[in-house]
């Protein structure tokens, strides 16, 4: 082989290498799309539920203000606390335009979790925080809706707690899914964000 056909050699798989790769990422990006997109498009959705003063509340009763959804239980001794207290402090960095936004806590404890019991929880939080609650039937479906898992684990000692999905939604003036909503970042930041979409 001369040089200057080595070169070429060296050249044209060059070239071939490029295209694979070109063609692979094309690949991994599309087909990356085509899983993510048909999901988002499909969180969340129509719900009747009850609110923490005994009112039933659906999904249109959320129109025109963008809301947060997180599903947990009362009895949750870490993660539920947290993520309430830190959204409440996102809210509270809203202000008054606090009112044109909501936060729905969902049990996904019905058995334990009823209106009244819901109500002294949510009275330690943020007044925006709307907790709701309902029927075995009626729970499943939004949980089901917002594709959030939920499993009862016994405790050895008697009694149980709940594994659940810890994702907090954020959701747009219209009830549909804008994205997951990180509550690792500043305050200030999430603050920012949510209000981007009053
Ligand atoms: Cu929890």
């Amino acid at each position: 082989m001369t040089d200057r056909h080595m070169r070429l050699t060296l050249t044209l798989s060059a070239f071939l290498a490029g295209l694979v790769v070109c063609f692979g990422l094309i690949f991994i990006v599309s087909g990356r799309m085509s899983a993510v997109v048909p999901q988002t498009a499909a969180i969340g959705g129509p719900f009747q539920l009850t609110d923490q003063d005994g009112r039933t509340v659906t999904d249109q009763d959320f129109r025109g203000r963008p809301f947060l959804v997180f599903f947990g239980f009362t009895h949750c001794p870490e993660v539920c606390p947290t993520t309430l207290f830190e959204i409440s402090e996102i809210l509270r960095k809203l202000g008054s335009d606090a009112n044109r936004a909501r936060a729905l806590f969902i049990t996904i404890d019905p058995e334990r979790d009823t209106p009244a019991v819901m109500k002294d929880y949510v009275s330690s939080f943020d007044p925006h925080v709307t907790a709701l609650t309902g029927d075995e039937a009626a729970i499943a479906t939004v949980a089901k809706a917002y594709r959030v898992y939920y499993k009862k684990v016994p405790l050895d000692g008697g009694g149980y707690t709940m594994d659940h999905t810890a994702i907090v939604y954020l959701m747009d003036k219209e009830g549909r899914f804008v994205s997951p909503f990180s509550l690792k970042r500043t305050t200030d930041a999430a603050a920012a964000d949510l209000r981007k979409h009053l």
